[in-house]
């Protein structure tokens, strides 16, 4: 949170007149048609199945999906020796149907394991059972995802040693990341494969801290040729973030030969008084803007940016981390009833302002 919530009336994130365009014309896909910068969003089958609405939003607005839920653990692995794809099999199939592409969420994190893990994974078969995992889920899915998030959340500034003490760092060490990276290379050879992590976009110590040590260990698995390909910037991020900070760290990923993904973005309105809806709604749309100019400002470094969710109805803040004063809060480009907000404006001003960027050649050398 910055300066901006403590004094709101004085800052320019309070602005209700910000107009980042109309919200009317074609879908959040077709805004960046010359540069292949793609929108996209998370969502769950059930949703695109069960609500018409929705799912008609998803193919107008999508160039890409990526399941919420359906590919993790918890939903894969009904048993610790059954596979369950229905769930992300549908969204396949739906992003084939409507040309999009899919990118595949996530292959080994500390959360939403199903509950056989804790029981029966053990240091004797943790190696073959993440192997087996990576194996199977990659396996299936072939030739069909555009990129894994390959491992996810794995470090953690809190713990001497920079990586988090996830089940899997207790049971093989930190060595399961790149074992994970290389099991995930050689059953898709095609899929960009990331690490995708959070607290990295914003100004402050909390996420300087975090940089570097993404930084280190990205440098430190390429060094041993583990074939990561890309860093995956979730941004959740929190109305008066600001992203000073974020290029330079964006440089520094750009030199280790990698590509940065905005995987997971969306902005809670939590420090914005609740009333107006229309202040809240500029506050959120300002800090898509500011993100997404700061974000995109390297030319061609970032190919995807991925809501995560589309609606205000479905998303993870809502139960994750509620407004205190109990308004629903309001982080996404869609509001409940699917119309467009500020935000969406915001988002295609700001696709539209890098494809152009993206598209404009480095001045030669003058001889
Ligand atoms: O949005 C997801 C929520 O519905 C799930 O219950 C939760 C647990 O798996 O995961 C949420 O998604 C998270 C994502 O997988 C990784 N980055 C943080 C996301 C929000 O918590």
């Amino acid at each position: 949170m910055g300066a901006c919530s403590v004094s709101l009336g004085a800052c320019a994130l309070d602005n209700t007149q910000v107009d980042y365009g109309p919200l009317d014309g074609p879908g959040l896909r077709e805004t960046p048609p010359r540069s292949g910068l793609l929108y996209g969003a998370a969502v769950e089958a059930s949703q695109l199945g069960e609500d018409a609405a929705l799912a008609g939003a998803v193919a107008r607005e999508c160039a890409i999906l990526v399941p919420e839920g359906a590919l993790k653990w918890r939903a894969l692995r009904p048993a610790s020796d059954r596979f369950d794809f229905r769930g992300g099999d549908a969204i396949v199939r739906f992003a084939s149907l409507h040309g999009q592409r899919v990118r595949g969420h996530t292959l080994v994190r500390h959360q939403a394991l199903p509950d056989w893990f804790a029981a029966s994974a053990g240091s004797g078969n943790a190696s073959s059972l993440l192997a087996a995992h990576i194996e199977t889920v990659c396996g299936h899915y072939a030739g069909q995802l555009q990129a894994w998030d390959v491992v996810n959340e794995v470090v953690d500034p809190r713990a001497a040693h920079g990586l988090r003490e996830t089940p899997w760092w207790r049971l093989l060490g930190a060595g399961y990341i790149g074992t994970a990276f290389r099991t995930a290379r050689a059953a898709d050879p095609a899929a960009v494969l990331f690490l995708n992590d959070y607290g990295l976009e914003a100004d402050g110590h909390a996420a300087d801290a975090k940089r570097g040590l993404v930084l280190t260990l990205l440098r430190r698995l390429l060094d041993a040729g583990v074939p990561v390909q890309g860093l995956g910037l979730q941004s959740h991020l929190v109305v008066g973030d600001r992203f000073d900070s974020l290029i330079g760290f964006l440089e520094q990923v750009r030199g280790l030969g990698l590509r940065v993904a905005v995987t997971e973005l969306d902005v809670s309105d939590v420090p914005v008084p609740g009333q107006p809806v229309s202040a809240r709604d500029a506050a959120v749309a300002t800090t898509y803007a500011t993100f997404l100019q700061k974000v995109l400002a390297v030319p061609g470094l970032v190919r995807e940016v991925l809501t995560w969710g589309l609606t205000d109805a479905t998303t993870w803040l809502r139960s994750y981390r509620p407004r205190p004063d109990g308004l629903p809060t309001r982080p996404l480009p869609l509001d409940e009833a699917l119309a467009r907000k500020p935000a969406w404006a915001a988002i295609r001003t700001s696709l539209a302002r890098a494809d152009a960027r993206y598209m404009i050649p480095s001045p030669r050398k003058q001889a």
